[in-house]
């Protein structure tokens, strides 16, 4: 009988701030209970639109709005949280606390998938709180290398945790009587893939450089790429972020010219970023297209960005591509 490690053990060995330490308990118990939550689905009343709209100008769906508020809740009651940031909240939260640290989320990414029941997830991001004032939304614009812990919780036929704090990326299942244990050890990505993840139906709106790299892909062994690739787009983020944390693979959401003032769909500080962060952790790497994300300086809370990450060799073609514009 295989015994695991859990969390709490894990992090205990983890050569890190215990403060931190406490801040990732406080979001891991949280995507626990959210776990518990999405599965009921229909049962709990849960499912459908909350009937409101956040930030974005998105309809909020029910589970969008009780994964926010119970994030919210623990982050305000963790002691060293001085500050949150949420994709459903349009500023910033202080705790009123001063020092310790900032956490950004998408409480519930992939909401559009929830009443169909497909594999959603939260995204979390934690930086370095200003240690001689309560912060502000300027505290929290840091560049994704400031990142000093960050995962997602993915709520599948497994629930897991994905997590990178001070060294590489550890993956956690979560057992039927609630604990996080010790699956996946120093994931790491493939640094070839022959599988893509976009949303084709995009195409006709995509920049030359993505096209011409889509089009190389799909011409297979005969084409440029002398080989044949596969297909995958789940639509929610942290589905085909994980397959490729566990398979390899490169996944695409460049901007297009349907809103050609926005630069992409997915945001720097709650997606991009911590993504980027846990992919690079895992040796894979995460772009705009031509700069790694977690250089981006970022100017707005909710600002959002194009996103190429992966495995390292395939990110490189694509940014091959760009550089030829
Ligand atoms: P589209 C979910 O709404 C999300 O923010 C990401 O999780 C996902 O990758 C993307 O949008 C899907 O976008 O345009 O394919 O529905």
């Amino acid at each position: 009988m295989t015994t695991f490690v859990d969390l709490a053990a894990w992090l205990a060995a983890e050569p890190a701030d215990a403060a931190l330490k406490d801040v990732v308990q406080s979001v891991a118990a949280t995507c626990a209970q959210i776990s518990g939550v999405v599965a009921s689905g229909a049962l709990s009343g849960s499912l459908g639109a909350a009937g409101s709209t956040n930030v974005q100008d998105e309809e909020q769906k029910k589970l969008d709005v009780i994964t926010n508020d119970l994030l919210s809740d623990a982050l305000k009651a963790c002691g060293p949280v001085a500050g949150l940031a949420s994709e459903e909240l349009e500023e910033v939260e202080p705790t009123g606390r001063v020092g310790g640290y900032l956490v950004t989320f998408d409480p519930l990414d992939g909401s559009s998938n929830i009443d169909v029941n497909v594999s959603v997830g939260t995204i979390f991001s934690v930086l370095p709180a200003p240690t001689d004032h309560v912060p502000a939304e300027a505290d929290f614009l840091q560049p994704g290398r400031n990142q000093v812990a960050a995962g997602y919780a993915v709520y599948g036929p497994q629930t897991m945790l994905v997590l990178t704090l001070s060294g590489g990326v550890n993956a956690f299942t979560l057992s039927a009587d609630g604990q996080w244990l010790l699956t996946h050890p120093d994931l790491s990505i493939k640094p070839d893939t022959a599988e893509f993840a976009i949303n084709m139906s995009n195409q006709r709106h995509w920049a030359d450089p993505v096209r011409r790299y889509i089009d190389g892909c799909l011409q297979g062994k005969e084409g440029p790429r002398a080989k044949n690739f596969n297909m995958r787009w789940i639509a929610s983020m942290v589905a085909d972020v994980h397959r490729i944390m566990m398979r390899g693979g490169i996944f695409m959401y460049p901007w297009d010219a349907r809103e050609p003032g926005k630069p992409g769909k997915l945001r720097l500080m709650y997606e991009a970023n911590p993504m980027g962060l846990v992919v690079e952790r895992a040796g894979g790497r995460a772009t705009d297209g031509a700069e790694r994300i977690l250089d981006i300086q970022p100017t707005k809370l909710h600002q959002r960005v194009p996103v190429v990450l992966g495995s390292a060799n395939e990110v490189e073609v694509v940014r091959s591509e760009m550089q030829r514009g």
